[in-house]
């Protein structure tokens, strides 16, 4: 086991507890992968799921974007399916598709034939995560990930992508007990993987639950807000901070943040400032009595990944929006600290040197005095 490193100058580190960072942080969902050339490269002819089980590989496809544009974070390279993976679920990741599962998951002989998960079958991408950590600065933090219990049911459940996730809300729908089942049978996984990402000495982590706008509130809470609290919980102990993001999830950006998360990730829809408002007001319903400002959560977020091709007068007023829209939420005490990212992952024909300078443009910008 990895002592964790005391990052005490980090700016990541730093914006997500409410502390003023040296710069203003910045890192990007999906920097690594097919928008660099030298990415593209070092996986010629390496299957997807097997990078993710090649500790130097892996390492090295996680630098890449971290050297090529002075981001404040490196975000392991891996996927929300690695873990399933490492337990022996027969699946893959289809090029120009994503993760498709061989027998997907309906019924509940199907959910107790899953198999377990043990920290012993990822130890390639702890060794990953060792090199990682030997080749960043102090200022700069590594973040582990998972894939939360929505978003990872839905690929067991529906076999792979699905653009209405129609089979996973039947089920939870039609047979509320199963997808219960469901739900306790995946959250010690998503657990166990990231114990071992921290065991191995993550600096922070983020959770995704991708496609959890695909759900009414109602339903989300009902649903899936249970067993996301779980997890979260179930990590608190390690003391970084724990990022919560999901796409089109504006109506449930106060259920998310009752998940506990220090960090809520903001999808590109919402304006910033109404984001943090809706936090803190869902949060202070279920905690009266704390005062505002302990709603506060950090805001991770939310260029719309599509700005990359506009040019970079378009980029550098979207950036100043962002920034100002937020400044103003800290301000006012509904957020915390402001750490920048897009509002989705970087699509994969994005001109590299785009990202670059929208970097230049986040640290050119002085953080807020606190
Ligand atoms: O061959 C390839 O290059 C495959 C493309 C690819 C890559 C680069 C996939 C398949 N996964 C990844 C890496 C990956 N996946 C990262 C790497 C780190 C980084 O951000 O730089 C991360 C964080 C993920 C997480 C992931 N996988 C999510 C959550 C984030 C998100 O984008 O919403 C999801 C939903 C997946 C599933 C997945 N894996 C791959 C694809 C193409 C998909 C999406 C498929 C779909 O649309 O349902």
């Amino acid at each position: 086991m990895t002592l964790r490193r005391e990052l005490t100058d980090a700016p990541i580190l730093d914006a997500a507890a409410g502390r003023t960072p040296s710069r203003r942080p910045v890192w990007f969902m999906r920097q690594a992968g097919r928008s660099l050339p030298e990415y593209r490269q070092v996986r010629e002819g390496i299957p997807m799921l097997d990078s993710c089980f090649m500790p130097e590989l892996l390492a090295e496809i996680t630098m890449q974007p971290v050297r090529r544009h002075d981001v404040d974070a490196a975000i392991l390279f891996s996927d929300i399916v690695v873990p399933l993976k490492a337990a022996g679920v027969d699946l893959d990741i289809v090029p120009g598709r994503g993760p498709v599962v061989a027998e997907p998951i309906r019924t509940a002989a199907d959910i107790d034939a899953l198999p377990e998960f043990s920290p012993e079958q990822v130890e390639k991408v702890q060794e990953g995560i060792s090199i990682i950590l030997s080749e960043l600065t102090d200022q700069q933090a590594l973040i582990g990930f998972a894939g939360a219990p929505f978003t990872l049911a839905s690929y067991l459940v529906e076999g792979g992508p699905s653009k209405n996730h129609e089979r996973t809300k039947a089920l939870m729908h039609s047979e509320p007990e199963t997808w219960d089942r469901l739900m306790r049978k995946i959250t010690p996984l998503i657990s166990g993987f990231l114990r071992a990402q921290i065991d191995a000495g993550i600096d922070a982590l983020q959770l995704f639950d991708s496609w959890a706008g695909f759900l009414t509130e109602r339903d989300y809470r009902r649903f899936v807000l249970p067993h996301s609290t779980n997890i979260l919980d179930s990590v608190a102990d390690a003391g970084i901070p724990r990022i919560h993001f999901g796409v089109g999830t504006g109506e449930l950006l106060g259920a998310m943040a009752e998940a506990g998360p220090e960090v809520v990730g903001v999808d590109w829809r919402v304006p910033m400032d109404k984001a943090a408002h809706r936090i803190a007001d869902s949060l202070d319903r279920v905690n009266s009595g704390d005062g505002r400002g302990e709603q506060a959560r950090a805001l991770q977020g939310n260029l719309d990944p599509a700005l990359f091709f506009a040019g970079d007068d378009a980029l550098r007023s979207e950036v100043t929006r962002i920034t100002e829209e937020t400044d103003r939420a800290i301000s006012e005490g509904v957020a915390r600290g402001h750490i920048f990212n897009l509002g989705h992952g970087v699509m994969p024909n994005t001109d590299p040197e785009a990202i670059a300078r929208t970097v230049e443009m986040v640290h050119a910008i002085e953080p807020l005095q606190r």
